[in-house]
């Protein structure tokens, strides 16, 4: 359809003919308990002081530093399940996540080509100490190409996703420490700034001033994984905010065309809750939905996974 006229006084005539669509009473509720959840969290997570710092902590802290123009890119490892299970995201394409393969590494790539691609935005990676070290020497290519991109490191000395695996299956660990390593110099080496958190408070000052330094920073954090047994009991463990997803997702497919993307997470299923958040944005262009019980088996409406629709095209 062609309009012709003032643009000004086209959208005035246009705006109010939009309408959003309403949500069901029982989508409304889920996500009123969300919500809740959600302030629970905060709640719980400020008690979680000392040092090293308490993922939650951590976590609610970076929620609060985490405005929408800021592109975050997530690593693989234990800190992942509290990045997607807890730090909630309000825009489609903000949080970027290697939630199918599970590789290693891609964190610090992925922010060097965040900043080129966005250049506007703040572009937080963030990785853990073993995944850091499979690609760590990217940040010669970051400090080359002055990539204004802030990258966080968990340190707890260990791969830690693959011992609390190997705790749960075999009551006991195997080759999975890391030795000492001091990030302050690696950055100060290659040429990057390098800034530790040493204590809950001081999270949002060192983060304000990495986003303001020009360049790479490193930031080096220690955390304390003690609760990581019960993190990975949850894991499978069906929830409120996956089922959410799905019949959210089942719902817009059937008002929108432009939902596209349905994508089984396999064994991760259960770190499904993070992407949520792109549903309840009621986001304008592609929902991810991480689930793997989300098929479309379960929900009429929905469209065939992803990879489905690919391979019979
Ligand atoms: C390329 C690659 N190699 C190995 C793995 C298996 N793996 C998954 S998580 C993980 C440990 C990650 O450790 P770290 O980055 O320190 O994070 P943490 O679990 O300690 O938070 C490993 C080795 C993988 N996903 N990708
Ligand atoms: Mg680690």
């Amino acid at each position: 359809m062609e309009l012709i006229g003032d643009i000004e006084e086209t959208l005035d005539a246009l705006s109010p003919l939009l309408h959003r669509p309403r949500l069901d009473s029982r989508s409304a509720e889920l996500l009123q308990r969300i919500a809740e959840d959600r302030e629970q969290l905060m709640a719980l997570a400020a008690s979680k002081s000392g040092n090293p710092i308490h993922p939650l902590r951590l976590v609610s802290e970076l929620q609060k530093l985490i405005s929408s123009d800021v592109t975050i890119c997530s690593d693989m490892g234990s800190f992942s399940i509290y990045l997607c299970r807890y730090l909630f995201s309000f825009r489609a394409r903000q949080f970027l996540i290697t939630n199918g393969q599970q590789t290693l590494g891609v964190a610090l790539p992925w922010a060097i080509a965040a900043s080129i691609v966005r250049p506007h935005e703040k572009v937080l990676s963030i990785s853990g100490d073993g995944g850091f070290l499979f690609s760590a020497a990217e940040l010669e290519t970051a400090v080359r190409l002055n990539s204004h991109l802030v990258h966080m490191i968990w340190v707890d000395g260990h791969y830690d996703m693959v011992a609390t695996q190997e705790r749960i299956k075999y009551g006991r660990t195997s080759a999975v420490g890391l030795g000492r390593v001091d990030y302050m110099k690696y950055a100060q080496a290659f040429g990057a700034t390098g800034l530790q958190i040493r204590a809950a408070d001081e999270i949002a000052p060192t983060f304000k001033k990495a986003f303001d330094t020009p360049g790479p920073v490193l930031v080096e954090v220690h955390v304390d994984y003690r609760d990581n047994a019960k993190l990975f009991e949850q894991v499978h463990e069906l929830s409120d905010h996956s089922s959410t997803c799905s019949l959210m997702l089942a719902q817009w497919y059937q008002r929108r065309s432009d939902v596209s993307v349905l994508q089984d997470a396999g064994r991760n299923a259960g770190v499904t809750q993070g992407p949520l958040s792109f549903i309840e944005d009621e986001a304008e262009h592609e929902v991810c939905v991480f689930d793997r019980r989300a098929s479309s088996a379960s929900y009429p409406g929905v469209p065939p996974r992803h990879s489905d629709r690919q391979s019979s095209s």
